[in-house]
């Protein structure tokens, strides 16, 4: 007999993960469905590493030039970052925070950033490329430094 097309996957309960990473666990006492939802899961494994829980970060790093900004704005298929023809286009570390659709993830409050960042190896020499890795250091150590806000069109 030959198979149909897989049915659909059931739609994801829809979760909002809390502000206070305390609350993860009381919230799951509360409801123990939530352990099985993997935001509730990733959320969980973002606190115990000390990180914000809903709010992942994606850093691109990589040689000038090498397409880090056009990658970003591929992947969210959205002018998120500035791209050039010339070598050294991103002159700052910038995180650019993107608000995904919740019915795609079935979590009402997740917040992505996106951490675009200067080309190494461009002409500026070796100090800059030392002053953006420093940097950059920084914007994981302190979310939110440079912030420029941008939806997803849903
Ligand atoms: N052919 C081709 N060109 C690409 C690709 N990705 C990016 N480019 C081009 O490469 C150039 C540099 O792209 P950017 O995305 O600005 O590169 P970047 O790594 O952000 O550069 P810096 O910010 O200067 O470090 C642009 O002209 C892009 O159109 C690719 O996959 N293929
Ligand atoms: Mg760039």
């Amino acid at each position: 007999m030959e198979k149909g097309p897989p049915s659909p996957l059931p739609p994801l309960p829809m979760i909002e993960i809390p502000s206070d990473p305390s609350r993860l666990v009381t919230d799951l006492i509360d409801n123990p469905q939530y352990g099985k939802h993997l935001g509730w899961i990733m959320a969980q494994r973002s606190a115990s590493a000390l990180r914000s829980h809903n709010n992942p970060t994606i850093m691109l790093v990589g040689l000038s030039g090498a397409g880090k900004s056009t990658t970003i704005n591929r992947l969210f298929d959205s002018e998120i970052c500035k791209i050039g023809s010339s070598s050294s286009t991103t002159k700052n570390v910038t995180e650019h925070f993107v608000e995904i659709p919740s019915l795609r993830s079935g979590i009402s409050n997740l917040r992505l950033s996106v951490i675009d960042t200067p080309g190494f190896h461009d002409t500026n020499g070796i100090y800059s490329d030392a002053v953006h890795a420093v940097c950059m250091q920084e914007f994981i150590k302190f979310p939110g430094l440079s912030t420029w806000n941008y939806d997803i069109p849903t």
